[in-house]
């Protein structure tokens, strides 16, 4: 199987987790991000994550790639059967939804400066500053400006994460919906140099990131 995902991309994130939990191997193919023709051939539109299945057949929508790879897919342990039945909160998608406009102004000034294959081109970067800049409201180089404000409107939204990670194996305390929701939105944070979570949130950020191997971006943070 091959899995179409961009990097920085938290949808491709939630798929790639559901590879790396049941240890199910894929081959991750890197798509640039101004490139139309390889999603559109797959799926009819420009869109990532994609699943090419072994039969040929292409899927898109990160939740569908996840259900469809956990109903098919033992745990490695032999505990559990999927990664999905653990126990729901509606903080957790709320937490999430919160910190989306502090997020978005300041990881999608950086994603273009860090080395992504799917910006490995100018052409790429300047398609996502493009589209980004006019998403986000505010140049790249003023949301990189508003890096102090930023990370302290955020501080206490990390703060409030805090009580609602129940373990760090699964923020309910065993797998669910909500891990695939949370840990890819941490995991975007981590692109950002100077940003330090609570010794809670960071320990659930490395557990999952082990878990699902699947690297942060703190080598390359700025
Ligand atoms: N509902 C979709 C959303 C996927 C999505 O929004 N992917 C973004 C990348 S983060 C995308 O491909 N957008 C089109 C573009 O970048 O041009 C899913 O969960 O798979």
């Amino acid at each position: 199987m091959k899995l179409y995902v961009y990097d920085h991309c938290p949808f491709c994130i939630k798929a790639r987790m559901v590879f790396g939990l049941k240890q199910v191997p894929v081959e991750l193919e890197t798509v640039l991000n101004d490139d139309v023709k390889t999603p559109t051939a797959l799926v009819g539109k420009k869109m990532v994550p994609i699943l090419k299945k072994d039969d040929g057949t292409a899927m898109g929508e990160s939740m569908d790639i996840v259900r469809y790879i956990d109903e098919r897919y033992p745990m490695p342990d032999g505990e559990e059967v999927s990664c999905l039945a653990g126990p729901m909160r509606p903080e957790i998608a709320e937490w999430t939804k919160s910190v989306m406009p502090i997020l978005m102004r300041l990881t999608m000034p950086r994603w273009v400066k860090v080395p992504l294959k799917e910006f490995a081109t100018e052409s790429a970067r300047s398609y996502f500053r493009h589209n980004k800049e006019k998403m986000i409201g505010i140049s790249f180089d003023e949301a990189l400006a508003q890096t102090d404000s930023l990370l302290t409107e955020l501080q206490p939204h990390l703060d409030a994460l805090v009580p609602l990670i129940a373990s760090p194996e699964a923020v309910n305390g065993a797998l669910s919906e909500d891990d695939f929701t949370l840990f890819p939105v941490l995991r975007q944070l981590t692109v950002v140099k100077g940003l330090t979570f609570p010794p809670a949130v960071n320990a659930y950020l490395h557990h999952m990131a082990a878990r699902t191997d699947i690297p942060l971006h703190t080598s390359v943070a700025l």
